[in-house]
């Protein structure tokens, strides 16, 4: 018959995997229309294609503002193959139709969201009009036209290209994917633009481009439904974080597990000497620095062995054959046998023997390679008919002042207990507190609706080790200040940390001094419900 060949349209920025694409329609017997760059891309790989110019008979202008934006384009992407109406239309106007639009988007997010002091007007010109009407359109008439948006489509494309049979499932699918592109592009613009008239005003405008991850067995438990969703944009910009994790090893990860080494990766990842977390159940339950990993890891289980049996183990520096055999082989110190059981460990880094030796230990060991999350970022709740935004507490000790208000001051040695206790303080749920010595957790206590009642738990747990110790509070001691401070002093604690502001400050103060106790006031809370 006299059937034209199909025809497909790629106008593509992103010229990841386009010549395997190209290579793979032309041999499938499509004849391919390029704008420009794509063009030369797709040619000299010696692959022919008609130029976008030609079909339109109008050269691309306004310095390529106006490219694909034509009848001939878009009259080809938009009628209907079965409407008699719309075909004589183009007959009429002698425009052929396209049976694929492969598209991607002038890189707008991290040409410009991204960057630091970009032009305005460059600004602007990143802003892509041609491509999202494109996909837009394609989308819109996904029956009759296969609309791809991104390369890693590619090979399911030509598979279903190379098929004869249709699959409306998959046509949908692809469209979807496109109003999600052009959705999130234009959130990107929007925001930029925002940025342009209110600066760092705060509340930024937020258009939060989620995408799922993957769908997950269930959620905190197993009657809910549960997914993980990434957030698109800083995954392209490679702003890490655990939900950008590379999973090497285990059971698949649920719920629970992501809230967990997400907790764990965040504290590690504080830490500037090679130190290692545990965590259950969101809170850290051992944390320890030591110049050797080994020492840090045998503390951290040994300040509360029976909370990190189970727990999610975090390293903030490669984990290599010798730290991956001592988390192999550790016993645990309440019956020095039982080998110490874990459901996750997280690390920046494995060495090649390192992660052999770790997924010899146990088929459901989950191993998580990931990079720490890049410093901006905010932080969401939800609540019924809303959400919560706020910055996340980027604070450390090194930006925090601890005022000397009692009598006694600290040593050197016990100023920097204060600041290891106060890093840590801020990540364990309040009301919180940490009672650390020599870069090493030694109690903690935590969730309590009072204060004193974490402070309790965490003696408890510190025993006589607290003597001499640091202790950091997340918040003030309101006026259970003579139980909680005095307690405290009477187990022998030698510095407290807390953030000051209560109306009894006095009264904490005066205690202080009757035991010779160091209290230090930082000004800062470190809520973190
Ligand atoms: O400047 S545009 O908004 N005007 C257009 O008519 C147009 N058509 C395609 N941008 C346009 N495009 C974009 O050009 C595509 O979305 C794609 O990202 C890019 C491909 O250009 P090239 O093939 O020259 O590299």
């Amino acid at each position: 018959s006299n059937k034209p060949n199909k025809q497909v349209l790629i106008s593509v920025s992103d010229k990841k995997d386009l010549l395997f694409l190209g290579k793979g329609l032309q041999e499938l017997g499509y004849n391919i229309i390029s704008t420009g760059g794509t063009a030369s891309a797709l040619e000299s790989a010696g692959i022919s294609v008609t130029k976008v110019e030609q079909l339109t008979g109008f050269p691309e202008m306004l310095d390529g503002r106006v490219k694909t934006l034509h009848p001939h384009i878009h009259g080809g992407i938009l009628a209907e193959r079965d409407k008699k109406h719309h075909i004589d239309a183009l007959n009429e106007h002698g425009i052929g139709t396209f049976d694929v639009v492969v598209a991607n988007l002038y890189p707008f997010y991290n040409k410009v969201t991204s960057t630091e002091g970009i032009e305005f007007e460059d600004g602007i010109e990143n802003i892509d009009i041609g491509g999202p009407a494109m996909i837009r359109a394609a989308a819109k008439n996904h029956k009759d036209v296969l609309v791809v948006v991104d390369p890693e489509d590619y090979p399911a494309v030509l598979e279903f290209l190379k098929g004869n049979q249709d699959d409306k499932k998959i046509r949908r699918k692809l469209a979807s994917k496109a109003y999600q592109l052009s959705t999130f592009y234009d959130s990107a613009v929007s925001e930029w633009l925002w940025k342009q008239t209110e600066g760092d005003e705060f509340p930024p405008r937020l258009t939060v481009p989620l995408t799922i991850k993957s769908p997950l067995r269930y959620g905190e438990n197993p009657h809910q439904k549960a997914a993980v969703y990434v957030d698109k944009r800083l995954a392209e910009f490679n702003a890490g974080g655990i939900a950008n994790a590379i999973q090497h090893h285990g059971k698949e990860m649920s719920y629970n597990n992501y809230l967990d080494a997400d907790a764990a990766w965040n504290c590690v990842s504080e830490f500037k000497n090679p130190t290692c977390v545990i965590v259950k159940h969101t809170n850290p339950c051992g944390v320890a620095s030591r110049d050797d990993v080994l020492q840090a890891y045998r503390l951290a289980v040994k300040a509360d062995p029976v909370s990190a049996f189970g727990g999610i183990v975090a390293f903030n520096v490669e984990v290599d054959e010798a730290l991956a055999k001592e988390i192999r082989e550790f016993r645990s110190p309440t019956d020095g046998e039982t080998r110490m059981f874990y459901e996750i460990v997280v690390a920046p880094k494995y060495s090649k023997k390192g992660l052999e030796i770790l997924r010899g230990k146990s088929k459901s060991l989950r191993i998580l390679e990931a990079q720490k999350h890049k410093k901006g970022k905010s932080s969401f709740t939800q609540i019924g008919g809303g959400f919560l935004m706020q910055e996340s507490d980027e604070l450390t000790p090194e930006d925090i002042k601890f005022n000397v208000v009692s009598d006694k001051a600290p040593q050197e040695s016990e100023l920097r207990d204060a600041e290891f206790a106060w890093l840590c303080v801020k990540h364990i749920k309040s009301n919180s507190i940490v009672i650390a010595k020599n870069n090493c957790m030694l109690g903690m206590g935590s969730g309590q609706p009072n204060r004193r009642e974490s402070l309790r738990i965490a003696l408890r747990k510190a025993g006589d080790e607290a003597k001499g110790a640091a202790l950091a509070s997340d918040a003030f001691f309101p006026f259970a200040w003579k139980d909680a401070v005095e307690e405290a002093c009477e187990s022998g604690i030698g510095t407290i940390a807390e953030p000051g502001g209560s109306i009894r400050d006095g009264d904490a103060i005066d205690c202080c001094n009757k035991y010779g106790v160091s209290l230090l006031f930082t000004n800062v809370r470190h809520f973190k419900h």
